[in-house]
């Protein structure tokens, strides 16, 4: 083993050899194969390179001079790590659970601390930023000031980005670029397995649609999958003819009529159907219904051609969704193309679902996440419902989301809480603009509702709307 120098390149080589960095094909938490893992547990193992390690994160805490009462570690991995630069450098720690106890003080942070505490997050990989994003939401409930991690390597797809969205400044001691050129520099490694893992990194990007090149360490936009391209290439029927009817009418709008009387609905459908992929309906919101209305909706739905998705958001066992979603008075998987699901009650809701929606070519999309202010979909939930999608693509097309959430191309993010004027209701419900929704949420269809519905001129609404919501598509492609 080489010698354990205190300069990067040696620390990079040392995790290489102790195996803390892995070259092949490694099966991802979320089912994605990858080139590269990194496994950084076993550095307990080694005290040399935990040494290296606190030095090197120390380094980097004190060229970015920010300022911090204590330091806390994200579960596991980083836990260890935060105490040697703790101990070392004499800062108070704290501890996030990753679950509350059931008894005692019910905390999910441990430790001293006081309102308006600043404290710093230290981690040791970052891929998306969720799990710093988790610690940080422990700490800011506890009303303790997050505005800034350090991470011992980022893997450079999109965690910076997104953390800096949340206000959170993360600051690395080492990338992903810089091991593979470091290694090949080294002839540790060829380059046909740099290129595959650049290749990876830039198609696996967690921050929308534009993939950062780091081979050159610059920024560039480089093109992804248009929806011409999904239209040919995502494996679910439905998916494609979705895809196809957003390229053919320039559209990735999709219109919520929330209304109570079923003529508005279908005229508002007939207006605006020419300019949206799909009409989203609440069925049980109207006072007259009639099965004529669903007939009607469908034809419509071929006259203009969009798609329909009733937002049912079912959320019971298997036996009563299957009912609900094939019987009752509506009738729901007989006429509406999509429908969503929470996934709450586990995968057995999707398994119901699929019984009677795949024979009829229909699709589900999970709730995943939710546009309303203190929503319980977030952290462990919503990982869940991004698994629960990605084992269940033979009737599950996508997600309900406030983020890209999975880089799987067949499923598609249909993003809510869409209006020019942002802010929110005094519901709770909150808004971004269709141009936030598209570059930053990454989302493939916008959904909006009472900003086209509630406008004085409901169809220059649309236009509008169709407008913002496509140019941000297009720019996303580098257009
Ligand atoms: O644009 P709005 O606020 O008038 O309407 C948004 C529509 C409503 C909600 O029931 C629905 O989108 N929605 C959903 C969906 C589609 O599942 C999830 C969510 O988190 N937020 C949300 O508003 O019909």
């Amino acid at each position: 083993m080489a010698n354990r120098g205190g300069n990067l390149e040696d620390f990079i080589v040392n995790l290489f050899e102790i195996e803390a960095i892995k070259f092949g094909t490694f099966k991802l938490k979320s089912g994605i194969e990858s080139p590269v893992y990194f496994d950084l547990r076993v550095i307990v193992s080694f005290p040399d390179v935990m040494n290296q390690v606190a030095a090197l994160m120390w380094n980097t805490i004190e060229r970015t001079g920010c300022k911090f009462k204590s330091i806390c570690g994200v579960p596991y991995t980083a836990l260890p790590i935060a105490t040697c630069i703790c101990v070392q450098h004499n800062y108070p720690m704290l501890i996030r659970r990753k679950e509350a106890k059931d008894y005692g003080t019910r905390r999910m942070i441990e430790g001293r601390y006081e309102e308006g505490d600043v404290c710093l997050i230290v981690e040791d990989v970052v891929t998306s930023g969720s799990s710093v994003h988790e610690t940080a939401e422990s700490l800011q409930n506890e009303k303790i000031q997050v505005t800034n991690a350090i991470v011992l390597l980022d893997r450079e797809q999109g965690g910076k980005a997104a953390l800096e969205r949340k206000g959170i400044k993360l600051y690395s001691v080492i990338t992903l670029s810089q091991v593979l050129s470091t290694l090949q520099r080294l002839n540790k490694l060829d380059s046909d397995i740099v290129d595959r893992t650049n290749r990876f990194i830039q198609d696996n990007r967690f921050d929308g649609h534009v993939a950062v090149n780091n081979k050159s360490n610059s920024s560039s936009t480089t093109k992804v999958m248009s929806h011409k391209e999904r239209a040919v290439k995502c494996s679910h029927p439905l998916v494609r003819s979705l895809y196809t009817i957003m390229a053919d009418k320039e559209s990735n709008l999709c219109v919520s009529i929330d209304c109570a009387s079923s003529s508005e609905l279908l005229q508002m459908a007939d207006k605006i159907g020419p300019h949206v992929c799909i009409v989203k309906t609440h069925i049980d919101m109207l006072e007259d219904f009639t099965s004529d209305v669903t007939k009607e909706l469908q034809r419509l739905a071929d006259k203009h051609n969009f798609l329909i998705f009733e937002d049912r958001k079912f959320g019971d066992i298997g036996k009563t969704v299957h009912t609900q979603y094939e019987g009752g008075m509506y009738k729901i998987s007989s006429w509406a193309h999509i429908t969503n699901a929470h996934p709450v009650p586990g995968s057995g809701i999707v398994s119901a679902l699929a019984e009677v929606g795949k024979p009829l070519g229909r699709g589900c999309l999970i709730v995943a996440e939710m546009s309303s202010s203190g929503n319980l979909a977030t952290g462990d939930y919503t990982k869940g419902a991004v698994k629960m999608a990605e084992a269940n693509k033979d009737f599950v097309i996508g997600y309900i989301s406030q983020s890209r959430l999975s880089a799987d191309h067949d499923l598609v993010h249909m993003t809510p809480g869409v209006k020019i004027q942002m802010g929110g209701d005094s519901l709770g419900q909150q808004y971004v603009t269709p141009q936030i929704a598209v570059s930053e949420k990454g989302a493939d269809v916008v959904i909006v509702g009472r900003g086209i519905t509630g406008a004085a001129d409901p169809l220059g609404a649309a236009l509008e709307y169709k407008q913002a919501g496509y140019s941000a598509y297009l720019n996303s492609l580098g257009h």
